[in-house]
């Protein structure tokens, strides 16, 4: 038995975990992950070639984006779990084939059923699924086809986990594109066929970029029409007294449902991690017992999470395991799920997650208030386009810098924080996604009446950076590689992937990527990188910031 897993920054010594996921990601777990890719790639072959001839079936294309998603780091640690998805997986293959098979006869050409992915058969008991899914080891692939090609289909592949993430959380607002999931299928397909050289997969890999804009900016839509445009709002960071609950990730329907839930109930809401943003929704702020935000980023939560009153939910990514002090209290819900941890299913009645924290002490007293402010999405940057146009031409503000992405444990992470202390009062700071925890409680003063810190969202609000960046060069008649705007980006996890994909789709060039690089980029691929789009590894904040503003 063994295990391989390169998918985060997190990897074992740099280069993959072999024994346990050092996110907690056991051996079968891994495992049966692999399974559950290798029966989705087959139910995408069949898929693309059902869409290829004008056949498609809605609760196909969804369960392909789900399946996507319960494999993206720090989602899903339950066996049984995986296992039912891998069933299903495997029921909507056949059904992709069954259309496929269908729509070639109505179509009057000859049926040619795709090799590999397709043909693998899930075994009926649990202990010949772990054996037979070893087979699929990518140590094993590596050593057949070199760890070049490997990687770039891996990157492939970990972006469209990342997109899909983003994908499902439009998909639950009811919002959703055909073209999208027809874009799924047919990269999943290529990959699949195991035969892409280097330049196929680079092409890919910046197609799966291309797509991952085409969702982020359906999620945006999804987000802003349901719960309307961000706005910039004070939140509060420190508890206030009465019974709480923590809520945690990415899915703003779970947050909405759960306010609602608890109106009247006297429990007081608290954002965790990716949650924060939603503060400066109008929808989701109009609840006066969402109070605040509590703790840092994910890789804190169990030390924070000792300290915290009451019961806590994950929506999404990132869940650690829960210490037995505060197990009992935790829940998940969608695709998130531990071991022996209560889930809420997709009826989404939360009274046992409302149960526990109302059965919890709750906090005493009030803590001295401390604010922090959010909400400069595209919505309200752009809304002062002029202003901040105006304050560049005088020479107000010299440079952006957007510093954003994942956080995460490793202590080389110190440098996104320093590079942000250390950029100048003339320059404006954007941030987004949970790296910022690592520096959005300092107070960075203003330029020219704004913050001189804009808080840009989620990581899927880097649609919204790239909305303003153009609109940018629009005004200043220049390239996106011409603004004075660089982009020091840190990543973890897989929809970090997917963005960066989706910046050098866009030919963006300059990027400081860290802390360190992914294990999947082999150096012959690092190149190539450095060759088109001059990206490179953080070093200091001090030589970096001294490259930049010269
Ligand atoms: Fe290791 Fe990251 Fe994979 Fe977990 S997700 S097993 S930490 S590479
Ligand atoms: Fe963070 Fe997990 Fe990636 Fe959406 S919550 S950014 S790491």
């Amino acid at each position: 038995m063994s295990m391989f897993c390169y998918q985060c920054e997190q990897t074992a010594h740099g280069s993959g975990c072999t024994v346990q996921g050092v996110c907690g990601k056991t051996e079968t777990t891994a495992q049966l992950q692999d399974a559950l890719i290798e029966v989705t790639k087959g139910l995408a072959q069949y898929a693309h070639r059902a869409a290829q001839l004008g056949a498609r079936d809605a609760a196909i294309d969804r369960l392909m984006i789900r399946s996507l998603f319960a494999t993206v780091t720090n989602v899903d640690f339950d066996d049984e779990r995986i296992i039912t998805h891998i069933r299903e997986a495997a029921v909507a293959r056949d059904q992709a084939k069954a259309l496929y098979h269908r729509a070639a006869a109505d179509a009057g050409t000859p049926v040619a059923d795709p090799a590999g992915p397709a043909q693998w058969q899930p075994a009926a008991d649990r202990a010949a699924l772990i054996s037979q899914a070893t087979d699929l080891d990518i140590a094993r692939l590596i050593d057949r086809r070199g760890p070049t090609a490997v990687g770039l289909e891996y990157m492939v592949l970990f972006g469209l986990k990342g997109a899909a993430a983003y994908a499902d959380h439009a998909l639950v607002l009811g919002y959703e594109d055909d073209s999208i999931y027809a874009a799924f299928h047919a990269l999943l397909d290529r990959i699949a066929g195991g035969d892409q050289d280097v330049q196929g997969l680079l092409g890919a890999a910046l197609e799966v970029g291309a797509l991952n804009l085409k969702v982020m900016e359906l999620l945006d839509r999804a987000n802003t029409k349901t719960y309307g445009t961000p706005v910039p709002t004070q939140v509060r960071v420190t508890p206030v007294a009465g019974k709480c609950i923590l809520v945690s990730g990415h899915d703003l329907r779970d947050l909405k449902l759960l306010l609602e839930q608890t109106e009247g109930t006297g429990i007081n809401i608290y954002t965790h991690g990716e949650m924060l943003p939603c503060h400066a929704y109008p929808e989701l702020k109009k609840h006066a017992h969402l109070v605040g935000n509590f703790g840092g980023a994910w890789q804190d939560q169990q030390k924070e999470f000792k300290q915290f009153p009451g019961s806590f939910l994950f929506t999404t990514n990132c869940i650690q395991k829960p210490a037995d002090t505060y197990k009992d209290r935790v829940f998940t819900t969608g695709l998130v799920a531990w071991p022996g941890v209560g889930h809420i299913g997709e009826d989404k009645n939360f009274t046992p997650l409302i149960d526990a924290a109302l059965a919890a002490p709750g906090f005493s007293d009030d803590a001295p208030a401390q604010e922090i402010t959010v909400g400069f999405g595209h919505g309200t940057v752009l809304g002062v386009a002029q202003t901040v146009i105006d304050a560049v031409k005088s020479g107000a503000i010299r440079h952006f810098f957007l510093i954003g992405g994942c956080d995460g444990a490793k202590s080389g992470r110190n440098y996104y924080t320093e590079f942000a202390e250390q950029v100048p009062d003339d320059c404006l700071i954007l941030t987004l996604a949970c790296g910022k925890y690592r520096f959005n409680k300092r107070d960075f003063g203003t330029i020219g009446g704004l913050p001189r810190l804009l808080d840009m969202g989620q990581c899927n609000d880097a649609y919204s950076a790239i909305k303003v960046a153009g609109a940018l060069a629009e005004a200043f008649g220049c390239g996106l590689n011409d603004l004075p705007l660089s982009l020091i980006l840190s990543w973890y996890e897989q929809k970090a992937v997917a963005i960066l994909l989706t910046l050098l789709h866009l030919g963006i060039k300059n990027i400081r990527l860290g802390p360190s690089l992914p294990a999947f980029v082999t150096p012959e691929v690092l190149q190539v990188l450095v060759d088109t789009f001059a990206i490179a590894p953080i070093s200091t904040p001090q030589e970096d910031l001294k490259t930049i503003l010269g």
